[in-house]
């Protein structure tokens, strides 16, 4: 049974995270023990998790419960959101951007991916989704041990940052963001459209203190917005056991 919000010991606190490096390990699973923490957790204060992931991703790696798991589910960085388990409004990258400029978005990254001469190369090299597009030079079908080869190659040869770059200069007209958020793609939005999205839904409850935890805080890093914003209390971790750490020092 979920205590209800305005009965937490802590009632005028939420607690915020990342999820791949701050929740689990990159694109895995949450741990049991942290899954407790968080339960243990939500007795005191509300908990929500913000993610550049879509949430088909967030269930494998939370649980397919992860709505009765969080007071606020925050998907695509808060374009898809969940309070108590049911849907807010929303908005979609395709009406912002419309048809003929998302045309020639797809196309100029197809052929600039289809110059590349990558070591590997797998599958979904874009993958569309409600308030973004995912672009993965590998692509998305990459395993883990073919998503680690990518970063580590990524890392000395800068290919994300390069084609980010050639689409700043070519798209320079279009308000986008590119944030280079995971292992192997970067996400690509409408600017304003990062993770300080979500605090639009936080705001209306009221809370006096609006917690952070995010692995990505540094700038350029996909927390980077919302870690800085003024109205969250941020907190750089390195792990998932960091973040439990500084949990259990703040909380227990
Ligand atoms: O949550 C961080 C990022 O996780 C994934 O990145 P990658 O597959 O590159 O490791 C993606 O879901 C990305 O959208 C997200 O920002």
């Amino acid at each position: 049974m979920v205590v209800p919000l305005t009965e937490r010991p802590i009632k005028d606190t939420v607690v915020l995270f990342d999820v791949d490096g701050t929740l689990t390990p990159a694109r895995l699973e949450i741990s049991p023990e942290m899954k407790q923490l968080l339960a243990d957790l939500r007795d005191k204060v509300a908990i929500g998790f913000v993610g550049g992931s879509d949430l088909v991703k967030q269930k494998e790696q939370l649980g397919d419960n992860v709505l009765d798991m969080f007071d606020f589910c925050f998907s695509e960085n808060g374009l898809t959101a969940y309070r108590l388990g049911k849907q807010l409004a929303s908005q979609s990258f395709i009406q912002w951007i419309g048809e003929d400029k998302y045309r020639a978005l797809v196309k100029f990254i197809l052929r600039h991916l289809s110059e590349l001469d990558l070591p590997k190369v797998r599958g979904t090299f874009i993958e569309f989704r409600n308030g973004m597009i995912n672009v993965s030079p590998i692509g998305r079908n990459a395993s883990t041990a073919e998503r680690n080869e990518f970063e580590a190659y990524d890392k000395e040869h800068k290919i994300r940052e390069t084609l980010v770059s050639k689409l700043k200069a070519e798209f320079s007209d279009l308000a986008l963001t590119y944030s280079i958020g995971g292992q192997i793609s970067f996400d690509v939005f409408p600017t304003g459209w990062d993770k300080t999205y979500c605090l639009q839904h936080i705001e209306k409850e009221g809370f006096k203190d609006i917690h952070f935890f995010g692995d990505k805080s540094f700038k350029g890093g996909n927390d980077y917005e919302i870690y800085e914003d003024p109205r969250t209390i941020g907190h750089a971790v390195n792990s998932p056991a960091d973040t439990m750490r500084i949990l259990k020092e703040l909380f227990f």
